[in-house]
This record gives C-alpha cells, sequence and structure tokens, in this order.
C-alpha cells in the first residue's frame, strides 16, 4: 500500500480497462472476461502502475447498469488480474461493487462521485484500509452536462478545489485515513471544454489541498473539439493521442501522482521524457 505513494520521481500510469458495453472510447471490445484480463495484461506489459477496472460507463446520457450485472463484470476480472499481482483499481459509485472488489483483491476505490452518489461507500473504503480517490463529480450521466450543473461561481478551479475539500471531509468523517486520499478534478464530469483547460491549467490550486492527484483526460471530447478539422467535426475517439501526449507531459512536468489513461506505452513514454530531462 505505501508503494503506491512512494516517490518514483515520476508520474504514475493507470491503465483503464472497461468492462462495458458502452464507454465511449472502447465500449464493447473487453465486455468478455477474458477480453477484459488480456487487456489488463497487456497494459500491465507495457508498464501501467495501476489498473483501472470499471463496469459502469459514465460517457454523457449513458443508463446505469443493475448492480447485479457491474458486479458480473468486474469482480472475475479483479480476480484474475489479482491473481498475476497487479495494483487494481475498480471504478465504481456503488459501495456494493466496491465491497466486492476489494474481497476480490482491489487495493483503490475509484469513485467518480467521490462518495456522492452512494455515501456508504466511504465507509467501506475505510473498513477495508483501501485508497479512495474522490473525483469531482456533480450529477450522473444522463443529467451531468445539464446547463445549471456547468455553473461555477467565482470560477471553475476554486469552485472544483472547493467542493473536493467538501469530499475530503465527508471521507475523513467516514473513517478513511488521510494518507489514503485522492483527489481527481474529474475532467469532462459537469465541465464544459473550457472549463477542462482552466482546471489543466490550474492543476497545481488543486494540488495545493495536500493531497496526491488523479488525472484523466485521455480521449476525452475536449481534446476532440480542440483538434476538430476545419469544418468543426470533433477529432474522433481514437485518434486524438498525440494531444493527449501533450497533456501527459505537462501533468509529468507538474508532478502530478498519476495520470489514467488508454495507452499506457505512449504515457511512459512520454512520462520518461520528462523525467529525464528533470534530472538533466
Ligand atoms: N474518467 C472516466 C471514468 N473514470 N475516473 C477518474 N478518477 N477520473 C476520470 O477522469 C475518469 C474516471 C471516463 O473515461 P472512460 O470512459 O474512458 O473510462
Amino acid at each position: 500500500m505505501t508503494g503506491l505513494f512512494a516517490d518514483l520521481g515520476r508520474t504514475r500510469v493507470m491503465g483503464v480497462v472497461n468492462v462495458t458495453p458502452d464507454s465511449f472510447s472502447d465500449g464493447g471490445r473487453f465486455l468478455a472476461t477474458d477480453d477484459a484480463v488480456d487487456h489488463g495484461r497487456q497494459l500491465m506489459a507495457e508498464g501501467a502502475d495501476i489498473l483501472d477496472i470499471g463496469g459502469e460507463s459514465t460517457r454523457p446520457g449513458a443508463t446505469r447498469p443493475l448492480v447485479a450485472e457491474e458486479l458480473a463484470r468486474v469482480v472475475p476480472v479483479i480476480e484474475e488480474l489479482a491473481a498475476d499481482g497487479a495494483v487494481l483499481s475498480v471504478d465504481t459509485m456503488r459501495s456494493e461493487v466496491a465491497e466486492a472488489a476489494l474481497g476480490a483483491g482491489a487495493q483503490i476505490v475509484n469513485d467518480v462521485s467521490g462518495g456522492v452518489a452512494d455515501p456508504r461507500i466511504l465507509e467501506v473504503a475505510a473498513e477495508h484500509g483501501a485508497v479512495f480517490v474522490a473525483m469531482h463529480w456533480r450529477a450522473h450521466s444522463a443529467q451531468m452536462q445539464h446547463s445549471a450543473h456547468l455553473e461555477y461561481a467565482g470560477g471553475v478551479v476554486p469552485a472544483v478545489r472547493a467542493e473536493l475539500g467538501a469530499r475530503v471531509d465527508a471521507a475523513l468523517a467516514a473513517g478513511v485515513r488521510e494518507d489514503r486520499i485522492v483527489l481527481d478534478p474529474g475532467l469532462g464530469f459537469s465541465k464544459s471544454a473550457d472549463q477542462n483547460w482552466e482546471l489543466l491549467a490550474g492543476i497545481d490550486a488543486i494540488a495545493a489541498l495536500g493531497f496526491p492527484v488523479l488525472v484523466g483526460a485521455s480521449r476525452k471530447a475536449f481534446l476532440g473539439r480542440l483538434l476538430a478539422e476545419l469544418d468543426g467535426t470533433p477529432r474522433p475517439v481514437g485518434d486524438r493521442e498525440f494531444g493527449h501526449t501533450a497533456v501527459t507531459a505537462v501533468l509529468a512536468q507538474h508532478r502530478v501522482w498519476c495520470t489514467r489513461v488508454h495507452d499506457v506505452r505512449a504515457a511512459r513514454d512520454t512520462i520518461a521524457v520528462i523525467e529525464r530531462l528533470g534530472r538533466a
């Protein structure tokens, strides 16, 4: 566990394993347990420090799976990858799923709602001594891009910082240890493209809360919009990696704790360059 926060001199890489039919970037590709496990092994071989196993798509407008369905997607994958010795995170907003995942060998609960959707998840993380990733979030996927959820009085960076601070208070009150909390600004979740850029530019202000920071920018729509064709067509999901590489370089330079990515090799290469330059 302590190894998760030891100083490696570089940003960690969390590889995404979405065991879902409908994630925006890779939905349906790894829905079968064997395919998801193979994909996880591939990401480990490419240098992932952590694998993030998720059974619910959080793409804007997505409908939620039943709890039983989410459990059936993630638990067998976690069991197999844990047996390989992988460091695993479960991407869930549900206490039942977090509990089963931690029992199956996960060490990290990555809750995109930061404990808002199902507050009992905080107690589950506390009881297991798990690391808890609190992402900034305001509403479930069906509503998250509604205009009311995009309003940040006083600016997006101070507002997200304050709302994350409240999640830290809730996690501590539930018994999560202070040295097990990670914060994430939640790019793309109740954020406009401009607000995502402001959060990336202001990442040091989020880190100033005093907790390790995780960022997930990989393949997200704000990159597709920035890199749009002349006629305004957004760059397709599968063709955003060069842009994302620049984001990874910036995160590495700012010594962000971890970046959550689909292309592990690209991220590790980028981070290796920044780390080497930092020692020159
Ligand atoms: N983004 C997605 C899912 N889970 N978890 C954290 N902590 N941070 C994120 O930015 C994040 C996440 C959505 O992306 P995906 O559909 O490619 O998994």
